[in-house]
C-alpha cells in the first residue's frame, strides 16, 4: 500500500501521535494525504438523470445503409465498442429505482471517427418544444425548493401546476402516466432518440432520421402499487438486475432501428417533424433495424465510468447531423457546458470512459488535469515546420462537415404555427394503448392529481384533459371525486381521427417467453425437492432465474432428505414484488407455519393482485387461504398436481393477467 504520491505505507490503522494518548501531530503527511483526497471525493451530481446505471457493450451493424450515411459505424458487420448509461430523471443520486419517472437511455459509441452519442430516453416524445423552458419543466418536477420535498415523484403540486399551464407538455405526460414510466428492468425498455437527426451519405446528401433502440427481451412493466414496493424492499431493483443479468451470462440487447424520411414527407406528415412532442407512428414509416447492440460487461468502479461519463448530443460522427428541432439546438449548448460544471475540467474528454478510442490530434493545450503530453514545436497553425513538428492539420474530404442548407428569416422569438397541435397525438397514443394500459394510465392520473393539494390545479389538469379524451377526462374527474370542468380552450382543435398506433403499446411487444425474469418459490420443511427442480430446470431452460424463499435463510428441510437446503431468502427480505411470478411449493405443517407470518400472506395476496402467474401444489393451500384468494382463483393461478413444470413455465410468458379481477 502507498500513499497518492507512492510513498510505500507502514501503518494504515493508526495515526502519528505523541506518546500513546497524546495529541495527533500536523506532520502526519499520510495522514493528510488521506483526509484531503477523501474530502474532495464528491463532484456535483447531474442536474437531472443524477441517478444512473451504465455497462459495456458492442454495437454490430448489419445493414449497407450507405445511400444514406457515411458514418462508419454502419458499416455491415462492424463492431463498434459501446457504453449505455440508464437513469431515472427527477430523483437525486441517492434516490430509489422506480420512481413513476422517464428513463434515460443514453450511448456512447466509440467509433473509428470519434464518439457518437445517442442521449435518448425510454418514450419517444419530449415535455416542451423549446430548451428555455428546460429549466422551469426541471424545477417544478423536483423537490419544491421551500420544503425539500417529494423526492423522486411527480405526484405533487409544483410539477402539475407546470404541465396543466403547458398543453404542449400533454403527450409527453401521457406517456409519463402509462406502464412505460415503471419498467420491470432497464432490459425490458424501448429507447427512443426522440428528436429528428440527419444522416447524410458520401455526396452530402440528407435524410432526417429518428432512432428507436427495440429490446429483443421485450417490453415489460410493473405496477404501481408494486413499484412502491420494491422501492422499499429493494431501493437498487434495476441497477441490481442489470449487474445480475450481465454477470450471469444473460446479456440484453436491443436492435437499434430507424425510421427514414425525406423533405417530401417532412411537408406532407400531419405535424412538425422537427417538434420534439410528436412520434411519426411505425404504421406510416416502418422502423428498419440497422445493427443490434449488446450489453456484456459490468463496470469496474461505478463512479470512474457511470457517474464521470459525459453524454453530449453534440457528439455526432461524419455522416450524421443535427435538425432545426429547437430543443436539440438547446441540448447541443447544454450538454458540454454542464460537463465542465461536474468533472471540473474541459479536459474531461481525457477520462477513460469519455476518451475517444481513435487517435486524437488538435491544438487545444494545457488546462486543468491535462494528461496528454503534447509533443512537437507548433501548437498552433498554420506553421511552416514540418513532420511531427508540425502537428495535424484538417482534411476537406474525410472531416466532418455540416450539411449545407439554405437558411432564411428575420430574428424573431416565436413558436411555429406548425407546433401549435398539443392534444392530437396525445389522444391518439391513449386510444391505440389496450384497455389494460388505458385503465393503467387513468389510475396513474388520478393517483398524481390526488397529491395535489390545491384543487385548481387538479382541475386545470382534468380540463386539458378533455382535449384528449373524453372518456379519460370524465373518468378521471370521477376518481378524483370533482365535477368535470370546462374544456380549456385549445390552440388548435384537437383531431380525433388520427388511425390508432398499435405499435405504442407495450403488449405489442411484450415477451415471447419467461427468459431474463425471475420465478420467487416460496419453500418450507417437506417441500417436495422433485418438484422444486423441476421447476427450476424449467425455468432456466428458457433462460429465466429461480430464487427459493423460506422462513430463515439457513433453509429448510426438504421431503426424504437430511439436512438443511439454504434458501436464497428469508422471507422478510424478499417480498414477492422482487420477482415476475411465484411459485407456492411450501407444504404440510410447513406451509402452515409459514401461513401464520405476516410476510408470507403479503407474499401471496400481493403477487396475486399485481396479476401475477401463481404455481401451487395442494399444500400451499393454507397461503393461499390466509392471503383470501383461494376461492378466487383463475387461469393464471396454476395447480403443480395438474399442470407439469413446463407448461407452468410456457404459462408464464408474456405479460400479466390482466384480466384478474383484484
Ligand atoms: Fe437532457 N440533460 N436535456 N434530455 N439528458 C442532461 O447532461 C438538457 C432532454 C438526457 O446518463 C444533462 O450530463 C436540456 C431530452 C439523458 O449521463 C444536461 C434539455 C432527452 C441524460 C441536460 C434536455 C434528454 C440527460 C444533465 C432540453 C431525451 C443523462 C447532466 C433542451 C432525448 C445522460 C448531463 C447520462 C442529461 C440538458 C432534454 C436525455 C443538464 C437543456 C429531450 C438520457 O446537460
Amino acid at each position: 500500500m502507498t500513499d497518492a504520491q507512492g510513498h510505500p505505507m507502514s501503518d494504515d490503522q493508526n495515526s502519528l501521535r505523541v506518546g500513546e494518548r497524546g495529541p495527533t501531530l500536523l506532520e502526519d503527511h499520510l495522514l493528510r494525504d488521506k483526509l484531503f483526497h477523501f474530502d474532495h471525493e464528491r463532484i456535483p451530481e447531474r442536474v437531472v438523470h443524477a441517478r444512473g446505471y451504465g455497462a459495456h457493450g458492442v454495437f454490430t451493424a448489419s445493414e449497407d445503409i450507405s445511400d444514406l450515411t457515411q458514418a462508419s459505424v454502419f458499416t455491415p458487420g462492424k463492431e463498434t465498442p459501446v457504453f449505455v448509461r440508464f437513469s431515472t430523471v427527477a430523483g437525486n443520486l441517492g434516490s430509489f429505482d422506480l420512481p413513476r419517472d422517464v428513463r434515460g437511455f443514453a450511448t456512447k459509441f466509440y467509433t473509428d471517427e470519434g464518439n457518437w452519442d445517442l442521449v435518448g430516453n425510454n418514450m419517444p416524445v419530449f415535455f416542451i418544444q423549446d430548451a428555455i423552458k428546460f429549466p422551469d419543466l426541471v424545477h417544478a418536477v423536483k423537490e419544491e425548493q421551500d420544503r425539500g420535498w417529494p423526492q423522486a415523484a411527480s405526484a405533487h403540486d409544483t410539477f402539475w401546476d407546470f404541465i396543466s399551464l403547458m398543453p404542449e407538455s400533454t403527450h409527453h405526460v401521457m406517456w409519463l402516466m402509462s406502464d412505460r414510466a415503471i419498467p420491470r428492468s432497464f432490459r425490458f425498455m424501448q429507447g427512443f432518440g426522440v428528436h429528428t437527426f440527419r444522416f447524410v451519405n458520401a455526396e452530402g446528401r440528407s435524410t432526417f432520421v429518428k432512432f428507436h433502440w427495440v429490446p429483443r427481451q421485450g417490453l415489460q412493466s410493473v405496477v404501481w402499487n408494486e413499484a412502491v414496493k420494491i422501492n422499499g424492499a429493494d431501493p437498487d431493483f434495476h441497477r441490481r438486475d442489470l449487474w445480475n443479468a450481465i454477470n450471469g451470462g444473460d446479456f440484453p440487447e436491443w436492435d437499434l432501428a430507424v425510421q427514414t424520411f425525406d423533405d417530401d414527407f417532412a411537408d406532407s406528415f400531419e405535424f412538425d417533424v422537427l417538434d420534439p412532442t410528436k412520434i411519426i407512428p411505425e404504421e406510416q414509416i416502418p422502423l428498419r433495424v440497422i445493427g443490434t447492440m449488446q450489453l456484456n460487461r459490468v463496470v469496474d468502479n461505478v463512479f470512474a465510468e457511470t457517474e464521470q461519463v459525459a453524454f453530449m448530443t453534440q457528439n455526432v460522427v461524419p455522416g450524421i447531423d443535427f435538425s432545426n428541432d429547437p430543443l436539440l439546438q438547446g441540448r447541443n449548448f447544454s450538454y458540454l457546458d454542464t460537463q465542465l460544471k461536474r468533472l471540473g475540467s474541459t479536459n474531461f474528454s481525457q477520462l477513460p470512459i469519455n476518451a475517444p478510442r481513435c487517435p486524437v490530434a488538435h491544438f487545444q493545450r494545457d488546462g486543468h488535469m491535462q494528461m496528454g503530453r503534447q509533443a512537437g514545436r507548433a501548437n498552433y497553425e498554420p506553421n511552416s515546420f514540418t513532420g511531427t513538428a508540425a502537428g495535424p492539420r484538417a482534411d476537406r474530404e474525410a472531416g466532418y462537415r455540416t450539411v449545407e442548407r439554405p437558411e432564411a428569416g428575420e430574428t424573431r422569438r416565436i413558436r411555429a404555427e406548425s407546433f401549435a397541435d398539443h392534444y392530437s397525438q396525445a389522444g391518439q397514443f391513449y386510444r391505440s394503448l389496450p384497455e389494460p394500459e388505458q385503465d393503467h394510465v387513468r389510475m396513474a392520473f388520478v393517483f398524481e392529481l390526488s397529491k395535489c393539494e390545491i384543487p385548481a390545479i387538479r382541475e386545470r389538469m382534468v380540463a386539458n384533459l378533455r382535449n384528449v379524451d373524453e372518456p379519460l377526462a370524465a373518468a378521471v374527474a370521477d376518481g378524483l371525486g370533482i365535477d368535470l370542468p370546462e374544456a380549456t380552450e385549445p390552440a388548435v382543435a384537437p383531431r380525433h381521427d388520427l388511425p390508432e398506433s398499435p405499435a405504442l403499446a407495450m403488449a405489442s411487444r411484450a415477451p415471447e417467453d419467461f427468459g431474463g425474469r425471475k420465478l420467487g418459490v416460496l419453500v418450507s420443511d417437506g417441500t417436495d425437492p422433485a418438484l422444486l427442480k423441476a421447476v427450476t430446470s424449467a425455468v432456466e431452460a428458457v433462460g429465466g432465474t429461480v430464487e427459493t424463499v423460506g422462513l430463515k435463510v439457513g433453509g429448510v428441510v426438504l421431503k426424504g432428505k437430511r439436512g438443511r437446503t439454504p434458501v436464497d431468502h428469508k422471507i422478510d427480505g424478499a417480498p414477492s414484488v422482487l420477482f415476475d411470478a411465484v411459485a407456492l411449493l411450501a407444504t404440510g405443517d410447513g406451509a402452515v407455519e409459514l401461513s401464520g407470518h405476516p410476510a408470507v400472506k403479503d407474499f401471496v395476496s400481493d403477487a396475486f393482485s399485481h396479476y401475477k402467474h401463481i404455481g401451487y401444489v395442494e399444500g400451499a393451500r393454507p397461503l393461499l387461504e390466509v392471503a383470501g384468494v383461494l376461492d378466487k382463483l383463475d387461469e393464471a393461478c396454476h395447480a403443480l398436481a395438474s399442470v407439469d413444470p413446463d407448461a407452468f413455465v410456457a404459462a408464464l410468458a408474456g405479460m400479466r393477467r390482466w384480466e384478474r379481477d383484484v
